[in-house]
């Protein structure tokens, strides 16, 4: 599975339940179902890291969740990218792309909301620390970022 890494994607953001900013105070940005099946089956569902930007703007680490998050029991398969950069709106409709660069954990269930916040907060610290070495800095310049932006193009 992780051969298969870096996967660049992209989609459009929608909502899901709202429950990253106001329960967990970590927004996540949704991709749409066509982006999520635009992925490859391969790609096992867990705790990943990596680089995002939204409409072609600047280039932002990130975590990203693949799975069905066991603590809330979904029944659709999600694909949320928190950006670790503060963003003053809301990004609905905006395009997102991301590339995956590597792999951190499985999606686990938790006693309390406090440990998942708390599992979340470290993940986000590896994923600032392992994005700054020189391999992985290399993507964030990769020009995928910054290609022509085609609104509702599943890439
Ligand atoms: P939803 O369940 O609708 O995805 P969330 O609470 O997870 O709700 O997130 C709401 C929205 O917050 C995201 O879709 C996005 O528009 C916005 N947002 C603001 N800042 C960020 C960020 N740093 N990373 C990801 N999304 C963000
Ligand atoms: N949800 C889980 O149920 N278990 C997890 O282990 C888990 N890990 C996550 C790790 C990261 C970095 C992020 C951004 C989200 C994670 N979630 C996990 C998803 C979380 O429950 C979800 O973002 C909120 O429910 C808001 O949609
Ligand atoms: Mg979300």
């Amino acid at each position: 599975m992780l051969k298969h890494l870096p996967i660049y994607a992209c989609g459009e953001i929608v909502r899901g339940f709202g429950r990253g900013s106001k329960e967990l105070g970590i927004p996540t940005a949704n991709l749409s179902l066509e982006a999520v099946k635009s992925l490859p089956d391969s790609l096992q569902t867990g705790v990943y890291y990596g680089w995002a930007n939204v409409n072609n703007g600047d280039v932002h680490k990130m975590v990203l969740s693949i799975g069905w998050n066991p603590f809330y029991q979904n029944k659709e398969k999600s694909v949320e990218t928190h950006i670790l950069h503060d963003f003053n709106c809301d990004l609905y409709g905006q395009i997102l792309k991301i590339c995956i660069a590597g792999y951190l954990r499985p999606e686990q269930n938790f006693d309390s909301l406090k440990v998942l916040i708390d599992t979340i907060k470290s993940d986000i610290d590896s994923a600032k620390s392992l994005l700054d070495t020189v391999e992985n800095k290399m993507l964030q310049g990769n020009s995928f970022f910054t290609n022509k932006l085609e609104k509702f193009l599943i890439c």
